[in-house]
């Protein structure tokens, strides 16, 4: 048996030599970003990948987020989970909007809808809700709330590449639903992200926000940012395609291992998927259970001794944080299901590339005495 480190996640690299014929076609091209031929074609074969209308690539998913924001012109409060990466609140933050936490449902975990409409303010103006780990939100009662008191809707769906519901991609949910590109993601350009509309107009707002607000040479129509991504990411992007569902097909089956390996052991619970058609298999999150003969963080340094290098995602949960502690919604007693999953959460590495070998290492680890 191997023991080399094992890391929460490590990207899917196609051979080098597959990527070498696009960058020779970068460097006779000379275009590097801007724009380029890369970008359009991977705007255009992301939307028929993912069965989506209009995207916009950008850079990486938190000048995404920040961007969809302004695009909408979101202000005041908007409501928003605890339980996710920083960025996704951050992004709130970075445009002087105030984040609203409300707690999560203990099956999904993610924004519980029954515990929204007590969150509303005169100021809400929106609904951030996170996709977490690839499981879909509850679209459609989100939705009604929104509708209700005319709210915007902005999913951050950086976990939730190629996730489908019954009806189709689950990107298609809300006002924008904004992906994330990153090295350690289930589709990745290195750093990268993007923004899913619905109409064209919406997308061109979105073009010139990433693009400073250059209309033209001459023409500014508002205080954009560099929100563009790079031929070579595109191009690698492209690449990725190429390889996505054989990607996925193994994550499906390290999933599966997983489950039939852990299932029944005593104080472990299993996350299970809930409303997907087509799950994407991105994270592998268990609960370590009080009836677990050791706790969380214990777990998580013994699996460290052995080079199993498992990660809290997501302790502390962002309400925790300096920037956000004091706000009264972060307050403990607001969030009580948030709070008792971060401390119990787990996620296991996952992720194409993890040999058999690995996964009987891991799910061996996880059977302490
Ligand atoms: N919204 C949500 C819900 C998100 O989860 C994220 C990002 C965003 C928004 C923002 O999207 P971006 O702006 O990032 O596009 C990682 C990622 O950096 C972050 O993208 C991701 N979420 C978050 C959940 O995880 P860290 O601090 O855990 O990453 P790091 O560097 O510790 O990587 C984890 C492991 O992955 C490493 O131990 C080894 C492996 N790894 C990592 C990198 C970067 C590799 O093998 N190769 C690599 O290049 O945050």
């Amino acid at each position: 048996m191997s023991d080399k480190p094992v890391f929460v996640t490590q990207p899917y690299l196609p051979p080098l030599e597959e990527f070498l014929p696009y960058l020779e076609q970068i460097w006779a091209n000379k275009i590097l970003t801007n724009g380029g031929v890369m970008h359009q074609q991977l705007e255009k074969e992301l939307c028929a990948y993912l069965g989506v209308e209009h995207i916009a690539l950008f850079n990486n998913g938190t000048i995404a987020l920040l961007t969809a924001l302004q695009a909408l012109r979101v202000a005041g409060e908007v409501i928003t989970t605890p339980y996710s990466f920083v960025a996704t609140s951050h992004s709130l933050l970075w445009n002087g909007i105030k984040p609203v936490f409300v707690d999560i449902d203990p099956y999904t975990l993610n924004l519980d809808p029954i515990k929204i409409e007590a969150a509303i303010t005169p100021q809400t103006t929106a609904i951030m809700p996170v996709h977490c780990y690839g499981n879909p939100c509850a679209v459609e009662s989100i939705q009604k709330i929104a509708d209700n008191y005319n709210l915007r809707v902005i999913y951050d769906a950086a976990h939730a590449f190629g996730v489908e519901d019954v009806g189709g991609s689950i990107l298609r949910h809300g006002d924008l639903s904004v992906l994330s590109f990153h090295a350690t993601k289930v589709f990745n350009t290195f750093e990268g992200g993007a923004i899913i509309c619905p109409d064209a107009k919406t997308k061109q707002r979105i073009n010139h926000l990433k693009n400073f607000g250059f209309v033209d040479e001459v023409t500014v129509v508002a205080p954009g940012i560099n929100g563009k991504m790079s031929e070579v990411n595109a191009a690698f992007g492209l690449l990725q395609l190429k390889h996505i569902d054989l990607a996925l097909a193994r994550r499906r089956e390290i999933d599966r291992v997983y489950r039939e390996g852990i299932r029944g052991m005593k104080g472990i619970s299993l996350v299970e998927g809930v409303g997907q058609a087509t799950a994407n298999y991105s994270y592998f999150p268990i609960l370590v259970e009080a009836d677990y003969p050791i706790s969380r963080d214990e777990l998580y340094l013994q699996l460290k001794k052995k080079d199993i290098y498992a990660r809290r995602y997501f302790y502390p949960l962002i309400s925790e944080f300096p920037m956000y502690r004091g706000m009264q919604s972060a307050q403990c007693n607001n969030l009580p299901v948030a709070n008792e999953v971060a401390k119990k959460v787990l996620c296991l590495p996952i992720y194409p590339d993890l040999s058999k070998d690995e996964l009987d290492r891991i799910i061996d680890a996880l059977k302490v005495e």
